[in-house]
């Protein structure tokens, strides 16, 4: 009986060191996304303003005019606009010398989806930046009324 006994408690270690081994993998194997991931929460707002103004309406509601820094972001972004064909404010706007900054804070744009040739900077007045429903950039007239996208930290 005593020999039972010890050869229940080794299949009982065995058996618990396998449910141990596939814990860890499934553990494991779930992907840890980017914390940027999980920080935002995408709003498109169907209101017509300038960039400004739409920057102010965001900071009230939410946080800021969406900031993307990745393609993760980007997709975001057009889940967003739930297939609608608009042109949208983002939170990028032309700072000193010429770089592009994120008007959260964020600093400079370090992941960028111009279109080809854009940014253009034509007639010398476009400092904020627009996202086609493609989610492709580009920069405009921050005078030019657009709908926008906000984003808020979850
Ligand atoms: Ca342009």
């Amino acid at each position: 009986p005593c020999r039972t006994g010890a050869y229940k408690v080794v299949v009982l270690l065995m058996f618990i060191t396998l449910q141990c081994q596939c814990l860890t993998q499934s553990t494991n194997s779930i992907k840890r996304p980017d914390k940027s991931y999980h920080a935002t929460r995408y709003s498109f707002i169907d209101i017509p303003l300038n960039w400004y103004e739409a920057q102010r309406f965001c900071r009230v509601k939410f946080t800021d005019l969406v900031t993307i820094n990745n393609m993760y972001n980007n997709n975001k972004l057009l889940d967003a606009l739930g297939g609608q064909v608009s042109l949208t404010w983002i939170g990028l706007h032309r700072g000193a010398s010429d770089r592009w900054m994120w008007a959260d804070g964020g600093g400079e744009a370090l992941f960028t989806r111009w279109t080809e040739g854009e940014p253009n900077q034509l007639a010398a007045d476009e400092w904020c930046a627009e996202a086609s429903s493609s989610g492709r950039w580009n920069d405009v007239s921050c005078a030019e009324k657009k709908d926008f996208i906000c984003y808020d930290r979850e």
